[in-house]
């Protein structure tokens, strides 16, 4: 029988995942018979686990400043550094920050405000949760709109998302703002930045727990991050965020457990720190001026041929591409997706180079 291949990533510009970098992949092969679920019988992996956060944390302006960005937390500093741990995804990671939210809230009747370009893990929480979704409009430029927010919030709001790096457009909503608003009505606020969390440290804009009085934050180190799959982040600023997802594990050594699920991936873990150890920041600093550089290229080269393209903001271009035309670059093997509206999106991570969108532009030119 023939040995089953993965696809190659030659034509993938759908993907807001990658090839991991060969640290990651290295220390996942390492520590694949490994469970940080158990971190009484899996002791090692667990204190990777305290170092991932720790590097998420650096990045999401909670950390301590060590030389490593995953040293372990230093017991003597005054903060106790940041809380949170390694998810299966950022599905997982949206699911628990509003569960925590929930457990910390006295509402009968509970809702998350959140903007329309929200994932659709949101939609999931909510329904697990039996917690009220309430999506408001995004402006012209697919961003929350503060005063739509403003108006969907009322007192029986828990959890007020902002989302930085959304999944269509690469758009950073008005964090601050949002921040504001959820204080404001005694709510929490939690950002969204599972995909744009490893770019925005190399940009001016304000998205994180440094620029913000944020809550938590969903980060994963298996998209730009370069970790396998799985690798999440979920991070919270109090340890009371932690606390209230903490269940009785009676039988186990340890004697709570905060993850959603049981058993984890130790591999996941280990290739995150590994990862960070290896690009955090220069490594991810050049690949975010790259996929920054590369994307506006595109856009710039789609619009000479008179397409209809979205300003481009973290690297994704999303370009008007009638039906027939999306069809047969399909049928062609170009991995493409869509935004709900119908327009294509081009995800422009590390795996994505100048070679492969000539040969799409070249392909797109064939078409006409
Ligand atoms: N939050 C945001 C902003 C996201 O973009 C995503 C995933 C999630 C949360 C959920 O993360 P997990 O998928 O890790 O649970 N956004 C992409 C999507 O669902 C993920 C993706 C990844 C899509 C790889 C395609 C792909 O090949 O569309």
């Amino acid at each position: 029988m023939q040995r089953a291949a993965p696809q190659t990533f030659e034509r993938v510009l759908s993907s807001m995942c990658t090839e991991p970098h060969p640290s990651a992949r290295e220390a996942a092969e390492r520590f694949l018979a490994t469970n940080p679920g158990d971190p009484a019988t899996y002791a090692e992996v667990s204190a990777l686990e305290a170092r991932a956060v720790n590097g998420l944390g650096r990045l999401a302006g909670l950390g301590q400043s060590t030389s490593s960005p995953t040293a372990a937390p230093d017991p003597n500093a005054a903060s106790d550094g940041p809380h949170g741990y390694v998810t299966s995804g950022g599905t997982e990671a949206n699911i628990q920050a509003v569960r925590s939210a929930r457990h910390r809230s006295d509402a009968t009747d509970p809702n998350v405000v959140a903007p329309e370009s929200v994932h659709f893990s949101f939609t999931k929480a909510a329904d697990i949760l039996g917690v009220e979704l309430r999506t408001v409009p995004t402006d012209d430029d697919h961003r929350a709109d503060v005063d739509a927010v403003g108006a969907a919030v009322d007192s029986e709001t828990i959890l007020v998302v902002g989302v930085a790096g959304t999944t269509e457009y690469g758009r950073i909503d008005p964090i601050p703002e949002l921040a504001e608003i959820a204080h404001d009505a005694d709510a929490y606020c939690h950002v969204d930045a599972a995909w744009g969390g490893f770019l925005l440290p190399f940009t001016d804009h304000a998205w994180h727990f440094g620029h913000a009085p944020i809550d938590s934050m969903t980060i994963d180190p298996h998209k730009c991050g370069r970790a396998v799959i799985p690798a999440g982040g979920l991070l919270f600023r109090e340890r009371d965020g932690m606390d209230a997802l903490a269940v009785d594990t009676p039988y186990l050594e340890s004697t709570s457990q905060a993850s959603l699920t049981g058993t984890r991936s130790g591999a996941g873990v280990a290739s995150a720190v590994a990862a960070m150890d290896a690009l955090w920041p220069e490594g991810y600093r050049r690949e975010y001026e790259r996929a920054d550089r590369l994307a506006r290229w595109f856009a710039a080269e789609l619009r000479s041929r008179d397409r209809d393209v979205a300003d481009v903001e973290l690297p994704i271009v999303v370009v008007d591409l009638d039906e027939p035309t999306f069809r047969a670059l399909r049928d062609g093997g170009w991995r493409l997706s869509r935004t709900g509206d119908g327009l294509a999106r081009i995800v422009v991570m590390p795996h994505v180079t100048r070679e492969m969108l000539r040969a799409f532009l070249d392909d797109l030119d064939a078409l006409r």
